[in-house]
C-alpha cells in the first residue's frame, strides 16, 4: 500500500560527523551564534524552560557563561516577573535593590540586618530616600565595643560620596581609589538614592567576560510563555526578557500560530516559536518568528512519542527545519535529546544555530529543587512539564500539554514522566564539558565558526555495530569520566 511507502527519519545515534581536512585547533574554535533575530550569543547553548531546571538562578548562571536560560512557565504572574527581574540585575553596575539602614536605628539592628541580607555596608537615608550617611562593618565593630550612643546617626561615616545616576565602572573606581571605599551610593539631583555602584559587583562583572550581555550590559534572559496569554507576555516583555519563547508541544496548529502572530505584535521582545518538527511547519512560521524551537518528542522525560503515537527523530525534524529556516534566515534551536556533547554538535551540524538542554543541567547546583540521596548516590528531581506532577503544580491556564484541566489527578493524560538525575555539581564544568566536546566536533569537521561548520559537515549513516563501537565496549570502566557515562 502507498500508506506504507514511508520516509525514513533520523536521530543522533543514527549519524556520526565525517571528518575532515583541518586547520582548526579546537579550543580555536568560535561557538558565537545567534539565537533569534537581535541577540547574540558567544555559547549556542540554552537551559529547558522546565520546573526542575530553569529558574533565575540557572538562567544567572547560563547567562553568565555566555549562553541562554529560559525561565519555566509554571509560575503565577508575579514571580515570573520577579525572576526575570533577577537576571537583569544581577550582573547590573548599578545595583537597584540597596540595603538601606535609618539614622535612628540601633546599630546592632543594622549589624542583624547586613548579616542577614548578606551585605557588608548600607547608605542611611531619611523618609524621602536623602543619603544621610554609610556605614559598614567597619563603622560597626569598634561602636559595639566601646560607643557611648548606639544610633546609626552616630556610627556612620556622614560625609559620603556619591555619583550621579550616569556613572560609568571606570569613574566608579576612581572615586573608590580616591576616597579609599568600596561603595558609592546613586544619587539622582535631588541627592535621594537610586543605586548603588560596589567594588565587588565590578570585579564580578570581569569575572564573566564571556557574558551574553544586552545593550546596557545586563545579562540575556529567556521566558516561556503560552499562546495564548498575550497579558503573561507584554508582562514578561515589560519586565526586561531579550526572548519569549512561545512554549508549545505542536507549534503547527493554526491556533497556536495566531495566537503567537498577536504576541509578536504586542511586544519588543524577540519571539521564538516552537515546537515543530517538519518543513511545513517551518513554513508556516518564518515570516513572523524571530527563531523557531525543533523537537517533537525527543526529551528524555517525555513519552509523546508513546502515548500519541506522533514525533519525528531529531535529526531529521532539524534538517528539515533548517532548510526552511536558512532561506529566510531566521535561526533555529535544536531541543531536546541531547545526551552527550556530540550530540549537541551533530544538532548544529543538522542546521541548528543553538541546542536546548534538560537532563544535561538538571542535576546541577543552579537547577531548583533540592538534592536526595538514594542507594547512597546523589540525584536531583527531573520531571517532564507534560508529567502529571508538573503539571497539577501549575495553576496556568494554558500548560503547554494540558488540553482541559481535569478536576481529579488521575484524569490527566500525561506526556512526560517524573523522575530523577545523577547530582552534577556547577554548571560552570557540565557546560565546560558540553562546548568542549562541541569545539572539538568542529576541529574535526575544520571549520572555526558555528555558521562555517553549518555548511561544512557532513553526515555519515551509523549502523547498529557501528553505535556499539562508537561506545566504550569491551572494557569495564574503573574511573568515571567528566563527559561519559554509558546508558
Ligand atoms: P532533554 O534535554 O532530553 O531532557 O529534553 C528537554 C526538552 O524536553 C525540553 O526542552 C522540552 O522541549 C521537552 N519536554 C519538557 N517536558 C516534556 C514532557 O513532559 N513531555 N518534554
Amino acid at each position: 500500500s502507498q500508506k506504507l511507502q514511508v520516509p525514513e527519519a533520523l536521530t543522533f545515534d543514527d549519524v556520526l560527523l565525517r571528518p575532515k581536512e583541518s586547520t582548526v585547533e579546537p579550543d580555536e574554535a568560535d561557538l558565537g551564534t545567534r539565537v533569534s533575530s537581535n541577540v547574540e550569543l558567544n555559547v549556542p547553548v540554552l537551559s529547558a524552560a522546565m520546573d526542575t531546571v530553569t529558574e533565575s538562578g540557572m538562567a544567572i548562571a547560563m547567562a553568565r557563561q555566555g549562553g541562554l536560560g529560559v525561565i519555566h512557565r509554571n509560575l503565577d504572574l508575579d514571580r515570573m516577573v520577579e525572576e526575570i527581574e533577577k537576571v537583569k540585575r544581577a550582573d547590573e553596575l548599578i545595583i537597584r535593590d540597596v540595603v538601606t539602614a535609618a539614622p535612628d536605628q540601633t546599630v546592632r539592628q543594622v549589624d542583624a540586618m547586613m548579616e542577614q541580607e548578606g551585605v557588608s555596608g548600607a547608605p542611611v537615608v531619611d523618609d524621602d530616600d536623602e543619603v544621610l550617611g554609610i556605614i559598614s562593618g567597619t563603622d560597626i565593630r569598634p561602636y559595639l565595643e566601646v560607643g557611648d550612643s548606639d544610633e546609626v546617626h552616630e556610627a556612620m561615616t556622614d560625609e559620603v560620596v556619591t555619583a550621579s545616576q550616569d556613572v560609568t565602572a571606570r569613574e566608579a573606581l576612581e572615586l573608590m581609589y580616591e576616597h579609599k571605599i568600596e561603595r558609592v551610593p546613586v544619587v539622582d539631583d535631588e541627592d535621594r538614592l537610586t543605586g548603588l555602584v560596589t567594588m565587588q559587583g565590578i570585579l564580578q562583572r570581569r569575572e564573566y567576560g564571556n557574558a551574553a550581555r544586552d545593550e546596557d550590559g545586563r545579562l540575556r534572559c529567556g521566558v516561556a510563555v503560552g499562546p495564548f496569554n498575550t497579558e503573561r507576555a507584554v508582562a514578561a516583555d515589560e519586565a526586561g526578557a531579550d526572548v519569549l519563547f512561545i512554549d508549545t508541544a505542536h507549534a503547527h496548529n493554526q491556533n497556536v500560530v495566531s495566537g503567537s502572530r498577536e504576541i509578536k505584535e504586542q511586544v519588543d521582545a524577540d519571539v521564538v516559536v516552537g515546537n515543530i518538527g517538519t518543513r511545513e511547519a517551518a513554513a508556516e512560521l518564518v515570516d513572523f518568528a524571530d527563531g523557531i524551537k525543533v523537537g517533537i518528542g525527543p526529551g528524555s522525560i517525555c513519552t509523546t512519542r508513546v502515548v500519541s503515537g506522533a514525533g519525528m527523530p531529531q535529526i531529521t525534524a532539524v534538517t528539515q527545519v533548517a532548510d526552511i529556516a536558512s532561506q529566510h534566515d531566521v535561526p533555529v534551536i535544536a531541543d531536546g535529546g541531547i545526551r552527550y556533547s556530540g550530540d549537541a554538535i551533530k544538532a548544529i551540524a543538522a542546521g541548528a544555530d543553538a541546542v536546548m538542554l534538560g537532563s544535561y543541567f538538571a542535576g546541577t547546583d543552579e537547577a531548583p529543587g533540592r538534592v536526595v540521596t538514594m542507594n547512597g548516590k546523589k540525584y536531583k528531581q527531573y520531571r517532564g512539564m507534560g508529567s502529571v506532577g508538573a503539571m497539577s503544580a501549575g495553576d496556568d491556564d494554558d500548560n503547554r500539554y494540558l488540553k482541559d484541566e481535569p478536576d481529579e489527578e488521575d484524569e490527566y493524560v500525561p506526556e512526560g514522566v517524573e523522575a530523577a538525575t545523577p547530582y552534577k555539581g556547577s554548571l560552570a564544568s557540565e557546560l565546560h564539558q558540553l562546548t568542549g566536546g562541541m569545539q572539538s566536533g568542529m576541529g574535526y569537521v575544520g571549520a572555526e565558526t558555528i555558521p562555517a561548520f553549518k555548511e561544512r559537515a557532513e553526515f555519515v549513516r551509523v549502523s547498529g555495530a557501528g553505535q556499539r563501537e562508537s561506545h566504550a565496549h569491551d572494557v569495564v570502566i574503573t574511573d568515571e569520566a567528566p563527559n561519559y557515562s554509558p546508558d
